[in-house]
C-alpha cells in the first residue's frame, strides 16, 4: 500500500492501464539508440573514468574506482610468507565458489584432477544465487544457436569475441541438459516441455527458468554436486595474490583466512579465477543487485600477475532495480516481469519505451525519463518510473504472478505492496561487469600460462552489453570448459619454483609511472562507512 504522495500518479497509471496493454510501442532505430546511450548511459560519462598508467592495459580507460584498485598495492610483501610452507597442493585451484567456480570444480573432478575451491565467503555466496529470470538456450524447434548468436552479438554492440560467443550459444542446449540431469527443477508444461519466455533483445522465446529464483535453484544443485563429490571447499578464505613460478606461469595463490588473517600457500598446476563481479564497487554511486562480496577481486589478481583485461570500461546497469521502498533499494526486479507483459510507464501513466529493448538502452531510457524529461516519480529519496505489474494478471490471467514470479510478489509483499494490484517503482541498478580478463576459447588467459578464468570475471563473451539469461549460461558453459581444460592441462605441468616477484615488479612499474597510492587490493569486502550515495 503506497502513501498519499504516490496516489495521484498511481491513479494516472490505473486510468491508462487498459490502453497501455493494447499499445505496441515502437522499437528504437539504431541511431536513436546510439544517441540515447551517448547522452544517458553511465558508461558514456567520460569524467567517471580514468586512464590506467601502467600494467597490461596501460593507456586504457576504466571506471575510476576500478582504476584505483588495479593500480593499488598488494596486501602483502613477498617476505610476509614462506612459499616453501605449502598448506594446499592440488592439480587445479578454483578461486571462487559461485556458479562458474563450482561448475569448473565439478568438471575438473570428473576428469580425475585433484581440485579444491577457495572462497572468501561461503560456497554459493555469489551473483549466481541472486540471478532471477532465467538462462538462455536455443533448444526449441523455431530457434537455433545461430539465431541466439545474432541476438547476443547485436545486443553486445558487435563487440563479443566471436569464438567465445559461438561456444556459448552452441553449448547452451547441452548446458540445460547437464543442469537438468543434475537436478535443476526448470519450469515445465504439463507435457514435460520446458517453459520458455522472451528477454530483452531476444527474437525467440529461449529463457528457461525456475520461476523467478533460477539462479538460486541452479546454485542449490551445483552446491549439492560439489558436496556429493566431496570436493574440498575452503570457505571464508580469500585469494589475495596469485603465485607464479620462475617462468611467470600461474602456480597457485596466497590465501588469507578472513577471520584470523592467517596467510596460507595453495600450490597448483593450474588456477581458475572464478571470483565473479563488481557491483559492490558501486560505480558512479549506483546501488547494486549484487551479493556482498562482488568487489572485482579476480580482475585485480589477474592484472597484477600480468593478465590482460578486455572491455573493463563497460558495466551493465539493470534497468529495473527497486527504487522504492528504501529498505530494498537497488535489489533486482527481474526482467521476467517485463517478459510477462508489464510495461514501464512514467509519472503520468504514459508508456515511454518498448519494454524489451536491450538493457543498456532500457536503462538509459529510464534515466532520460527521470532526468531531462522530468517524468520520474519522486520516491522521497530519489526518482523512479513505474513498472505496471498488474498488467501481468490482466494479460496472463489471475494467478500468473504467484505462479511465475512468486519471489517478486513476496519481496514487495513484505513492505505492504501487492504487485498483483499495484505497480512498482524502479530505477537502474549496477548489475553486471561486461568486461573482465581476456580469455581464449579454452578458458585460458591470453597471456599468463596455466591461468584460466570463468564466469563474470571474463571479458569478451558478451561484448559491451549482455542479454538477460546469458550470464547464467556463461557460468555453466565456460565454468565447465575451464574445469575440463585446466584439468587436462594440469596433467602436463610440472610446477617450478614458487615466486611472488611480480609484486615488486608491479611496485616498480607503479613508481616509474608516477602513481602514488595508499590503496591496497583486492578489496574483498565493500566498505559502507561514510559512503555517499550519489545514485
Ligand atoms: O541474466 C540476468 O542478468 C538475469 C536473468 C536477470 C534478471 O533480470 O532476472
Amino acid at each position: 500500500m503506497y502513501s498519499e504522495q504516490f496516489q495521484k500518479s498511481i491513479k494516472a497509471v490505473e486510468a491508462a492501464r487498459e490502453a497501455n496493454i493494447a499499445l505496441e510501442p515502437d522499437r528504437m532505430t539504431a541511431k536513436q539508440k546510439e544517441d540515447l546511450l551517448a547522452a544517458y548511459h553511465p558508461d558514456y560519462k567520460k569524467d567517471e573514468f580514468e586512464t590506467l598508467k601502467f600494467g597490461p592495459n596501460k593507456g586504457q580507460e576504466v571506471p575510476r574506482e576500478l582504476c584505483e584498485l588495479l593500480q593499488a598495492k598488494s596486501r602483502i610483501k613477498a617476505d610476509d610468507i614462506d612459499l616453501n610452507d605449502v598448506t594446499y597442493d592440488v592439480d587445479v585451484l578454483v578461486i571462487g565458489g559461485g556458479g562458474a567456480g563450482t561448475s569448473a570444480a565439478i568438471e575438473a573432478h570428473e576428469a580425475g584432477a585433484k581440485v579444491m575451491i577457495a572462497t572468501k565467503l561461503r560456497m554459493g555466496d555469489a551473483n549466481t544465487m541472486m540471478a532471477e529470470g532465467g538462462i538462455q538456450a536455443a533448444d526449441k524447434p523455431n530457434d537455433s544457436p545461430a539465431i541466439h548468436f545474432v541476438d547476443a552479438f547485436g545486443g553486445g554492440h558487435f563487440a563479443a569475441k566471436r569464438e567465445l560467443l559461438s561456444k556459448l550459444v552452441c553449448d547452451a542446449p547441452e548446458a540445460i541438459q547437464w543442469l537438468s540431469n543434475l537436478g535443476v527443477e526448470f519450469d515445465k508444461e504439463a507435457d514435460g516441455t520446458m517453459v520458455t519466455t522472451h528477454g530483452g533483445g531476444t527474437s525467440r522465446k529461449r529463457m528457461h527458468a525456475a520461476k523467478d529464483y533460477s539462479g538460486a535453484e541452479i546454485m542449490r544443485t551445483l552446491r549439492d554436486e560439489v558436496l556429493n563429490r566431496q570436493i574440498p571447499v575452503v570457505d571464508f578464505t580469500a585469494a589475495i595474490e596469485l603465485i607464479l613460478d620462475e617462468k611467470g606461469n600461474a602456480a597457485g595463490a596466497v590465501l588469507m583466512n578472513m577471520e584470523t588473517n592467517e596467510l596460507m600457500v595453495a600450490k597448483a598446476k593450474t588456477v581458475i579465477i572464478a571470483t565473479g563481479g563488481a557491483g559492490r564497487m558501486h560505480y558512479q554511486g549506483f546501488p547494486t543487485s549484487n551479493h556482498y562480496g562482488a568487489t572485482a577481486d579476480g580482475l585485480v589478481l589477474g592484472y597484477r600477475a600480468g593478465a590482460k583485461l578486455l572491455y573493463a570500461e563497460t558495466l551493465q546497469y539493470h534497468p529495473t532495480g527497486v527504487a522504492y521502498p528504501e529498505q530494498i533499494f537497488g535489489a533486482l526486479v527481474t526482467e521476467k516481469v517485463r517478459s510477462l507483459g508489464a510495461k514501464l510507464v512514467n509519472v503520468n501513466g504514459d508508456v515511454f519505451m518498448h519494454p524489451l529493448e536491450t538493457r543498456d538502452v532500457s536503462a538509459a531510457s529510464i534515466i532520460r525519463e527521470c532526468t531531462d524529461r522530468g517524468n520520474g516519480v519522486d520516491t522521497g529519496s530519489g526518482l523512479g518510473v513505474w513498472l505496471d505489474t498488474p498488467m501481468i494478471e490482466k494479460i496472463g490471467g489471475e494467478g500468473t504472478i504467484e505462479k511465475r514470479i512468486p519471489a517478486m510478489m513476496r519481496m514487495f509483499g513484505q513492505y505492504g505492496i501487492d504487485i498483483r494490484k499495484e505497480p512498482i517503482l524502479v530505477f537502474p541498478t549496477l548489475h553486471y561487469q561486461n568486461g573482465g580478463l581476456d580469455i581464449n576459447v579454452d578458458g585460458s588467459t591470453t597471456n599468463v600460462e596455466n591461468l584460466y578464468v570463468a564466469g563474470e570475471a571474463v571479458g569478451g563473451i558478451h561484448g559491451k552489453n549482455r542479454l538477460m539469461g546469458n550470464s547464467l549460461l556463461d557460468i555453466i558453459v565456460f565454468g565447465r570448459n575451464a574445469g575440463q581444460n585446466a584439468a587436462a592441462k594440469a596433467k602436463n605441468v610440472t610446477v617450478g619454483k614458487l615466486s611472488l616477484d611480480h609484486i615488486a615488479a608491479f611496485d616498480k612499474e607503479r613508481a616509474a609511472a608516477g602513481v602514488e597510492t595508499d590503496a591496497v587490493s583486492p578489496k574483498l569486502l565493500p566498505d559502507y562507512t561514510n559512503r555517499k550515495n550519489r545514485a
